[in-house]
C-alpha cells in the first residue's frame, strides 16, 4: 500500500456512534462500524481529537495530549480499535493539536502559577505603551486575539478561542514536547496524523501590526519559512522513521507554492495538504458570514489550478468536499431536495477522480445534508455563536442570521450520524449532545445499505482507485473549464486516457466535446445514470457525471 491508493474516511467521534448512553460518539462505537467502514473500502480512518478536553472547540483545545477523555473511553478502548483496525486492513489517524493547547492544560496552568519555563511554552507579549493589545490582530472566532495572561501586565496570544493558547514552536523544549506525544501514539500503532493548522505553528519573535487588512495580516503568522523547519525536525524524529505512516497537514490560508513545499515527497515533511480555497466560492467578498450564491467557474479555476500546480510539482492533494467544519456539500453545491442522491454521487465522482487522495466524511456515503436549525439554542458550535452576537452588532435580524447559520454553521456537519429510524437514529440510547437532522428516517444507513444508490457508488469509486493506476498517479488536464454547467478533465498514465465530464446542475445539456477530446475507442467506467457509450454530443442529465477510458 502507498499512500497514493488510500481513501480516508473522517469520523467526527463525538457524533459518530454511541456505544453506551452518555450522547456522546464514542471510541467503542467507532469498533463497532469498522465492518460497516470496511464494505466501504476505505483504507485509512481519521478521528477528530478525543484528548482530554473542556470542549470549547469540541476538542480542538486539548488538555493533555496522550491521554482519553473519559466520554470517549479508555486507552484500553483505544488499543482494541487499533488492533481490530487492523484486521480490516484500516490505520487508524489522529488528529493532533499542535499549534495550541487548552489553556486548561497543565503547562498553562503552570504558566499562569508564575513558572518561568511554562511561560515560555506560549507567546506571552505586553502591550505597547497607549496600545490596547500587544498586536492588532484578530482572532479567527472574532474579537482580539489576545488575552489577559492571569494578574499580570502580559497577554498570551490565540488566534482561535481564548481557551485556545498558541504554543511557542521558538521554544526547542516545546518541540521536543510536542514530538515525543506523535512518538507516543505512534507506540500505540497509529498510521496517520493529521496535523492541526499546521502552517501557523511559525511565529516571528517580534509581532508587528497588521495594517488591518486581513489577507496582510494573516501572512503575518501564516505559512512563515521557519515552518518548515520546524516540519523538517518533528519527522525526522517522529513520524518520518515509518515510511508507510501518512500525515496531513491542515493548512490554514494557505497557498499553492507553501502546500508543493510542505508536500514535495523529497523535503520530508508532509505527505498531502488540506486547503480551503475552494469552500470559500459562497462567501460574499471574502466574508463567511453572508448568504451568498456560489461561484461554480471559481470553484473549478480553484480546484483545477490546486490540481495542476501539485500535481505538476510534484505535490499531493487531500481532496475533500466535506469535513467538521463546513456545511454538507450536497446541501451547498447540489441539490438536496430534489436530486440528493445525484447531486451525492455526482459530487463523489468528480473528486474520486481527481489526483489526490480522497476524504469521505461521515455520512457523505449516505447522502446527508446539513440539518436546517431554527433555533439558535439548537447550535452548540462556539463560532457560531460569536458570530450570532457579531452578526447582531453589525445590525443583521434575528431571521437573517438565522438564515446564514442553516447554510454556513459548522455543527451542520456535526449532527450525528444517522444509522437507522429508530430514536435518535440510532446513535445514542441517551441524549444527543446535538440534535439530529428531522430527515434521519429517510436518511439513514440501514435503509441506503437496502436500496440507496449513494453507498453503492461511493464503493465503485473506491474500488476503481485501489484498481487503475490513472487514477492514483495519471497527469491531470482540464478541459472545458469555460463552461458554466459542465465540470471536466483528463488523466493520462502511460497508454490510458480517463475522460471525466460532470452535469453540475439540475438542468439537462448536450456537452459538443469535439474539440477537446480526441476521438478513438472510448469505453464507459462509471457513471451515476449507468451505462452510457460516448459520444462526442453527449447528453447529460441533471446531476449526471460519467467517466470513459481509452487505451
Ligand atoms: O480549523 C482551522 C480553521 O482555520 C478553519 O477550518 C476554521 O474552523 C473555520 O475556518 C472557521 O470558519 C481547525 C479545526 O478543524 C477546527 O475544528 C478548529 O476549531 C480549529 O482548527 C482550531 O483548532
Amino acid at each position: 500500500m502507498s499512500f497514493q491508493n488510500e481513501v480516508i474516511y473522517q469520523a467526527y467521534i463525538k457524533s459518530f456512534k454511541d456505544s453506551g448512553e452518555n450522547g456522546y460518539g464514542d471510541i467503542k462505537g467507532v469498533t463497532s462500524k469498522l465492518d460497516y467502514l470496511s464494505k466501504l473500502g476505505i483504507t485509512m480512518l481519521w478521528l477528530n481529537p478525543f484528548y482530554p478536553s473542556p470542549q470549547k472547540d469540541n476538542g480542538y483545545d486539548i488538555s493533555d495530549y496522550t491521554g482519553i477523555d473519559p466520554i470517549y473511553g479508555t486507552i484500553e478502548d483505544f488499543e482494541e480499535l487499533v488492533e481490530e483496525g487492523e484486521k480490516y486492513g484500516i490505520g487508524i489517524m489522529l488528529d493532533l493539536v499542535l499549534n495550541h493547547s487548552s489553556t486548561e492544560h497543565e503547562w498553562f496552568q503552570k504558566a499562569l502559577a508564575g513558572e518561568k519555563k511554562y511561560q515560555d511554552y506560549y507567546i506571552l507579549r505586553e502591550a505597547p505603551e497607549g496600545k490596547e493589545f500587544p498586536t492588532n490582530w484578530q482572532s479567527k472566532f472574532g474579537g482580539p486575539a489576545w488575552e489577559k495572561f492571569g494578574e499580570t501586565n502580559k497577554y498570551y496570544l490565540s488566534l482561535f478561542d481564548k481557551t485556545q493558547a498558541d504554543l511557542n514552536w521558538r521554544n526547542k523544549e516545546v518541540r521536543e514536547e510536542l514530538t515525543k506525544v506523535v512518538n507516543f501514539w505512534i507506540g500505540k500503532g497509529v498510521k496517520g496524523f493529521r496535523l492541526d493548522v499546521i502552517n501557523l505553528i511559525g511565529k516571528d519573535e517580534i509581532l508587528i501590526d497588521s495594517t488591518g487588512d486581513i489577507a496582510q495580516e494573516k501572512s503575518l503568522y501564516t505559512d512563515r519559512p521557519i515552518v518548515h523547519e520546524y516540519l523538517q525536525e518533528l519527522s525526522k524524529n517522529s513520524y518520518g522513521k515509518y515510511p508507510e505512516i501518512i500525515t496531513v497537514g491542515e493548512m490554514s490560508s494557505t497557498s499553492i507554492e507553501s502546500c508543493i513545499q510542505y508536500t514535495q515527497q523529497k523535503n520530508k515533511e508532509l505527505t498531502m495538504a488540506f486547503s480551503f480555497h475552494h469552500l470559500k466560492v459562497d462567501y460574499s467578498d471574502g466574508e463567511k458570514w453572508t448568504k451568498a450564491p456560489f461561484d461554480f467557474l471559481e470553484l473549478k479555476k480553484i480546484i483545477n489550478d490546486w490540481q495542476l500546480g501539485l500535481s505538476k510539482n510534484g505535490g499531493w492533494n487531500a481532496l475533500f468536499w466535506n469535513n467538521h467544519d463546513q456545511p454538507r456539500a450536497v446541501s451547498r453545491f447540489g441539490d438536496d431536495q430534489n436530486y440528493r442522491e445525484k447531486s451525492a454521487t455526482s459530487q463523489a465522482h468528480i473528486l474520486h477522480f481527481l489526483h489526490g487522495t480522497p476524504y469521505v466524511y461521515q455520512g457523505e456515503e449516505i447522502g446527508m445534508t446539513n440539518p436546517y436549525f431554527e433555533e439558535l439554542k439548537q447550535y452548540q458550535d462556539i463560532e457560531s455563536h460569536n458570530a450570532y452576537k457579531l452578526m447582531r452588532t453589525q445590525g443583521k435580524s434575528h431571521k437573517e442570521i438565522m438564515e446564514i447559520l442553516q447554510e454556513k454553521s459548522r455543527d451542520n456537519s456535526r449532527t450525528p450520524m444517522q444509522w437507522t429510524s429508530e430514536k435518535h437514529a440510532g446513535f445514542t440510547k441517551g441524549e444527543p449532545w446535538i440534535e439530529l437532522a428531522k430527515n434521519y428516517l429517510q436518511i439513514n444507513v440501514a435503509k441506503e445499505l437496502e436500496h440507496g444508490e449513494i453507498f453503492i457508488y461511493y464503493q465503485n469509486l473506491i474500488r476503481l482507485r485501489k484498481e487503475r493506476k490513472v487514477i492514483q498517479l495519471g497527469n491531470y488536464e482540464p478541459i472545458l473549464l469555460e463552461h458554466e454547467q459542465v465540470w471536466a478533465y483528463q488523466r493520462n498514465f502511460e497508454e490510458e486516457e480517463l475522460l471525466t465530464i460532470s452535469n453540475f446542475y439540475g438542468e439537462e445539456i448536450v456537452v459538443d466535446l469535439s474539440k477537446d477530446v480526441k476521438p478513438g475507442d472510448w469505453k464507459y467506467v462509471l457513471g451515476n445514470y449507468g451505462e452510457r457509450s460516448f459520444k462526442m454530443n453527449l447528453e447529460l442529465a441533471p446531476y449526471e457525471s460519467i467517466s470513459f477510458i481509452k487505451k
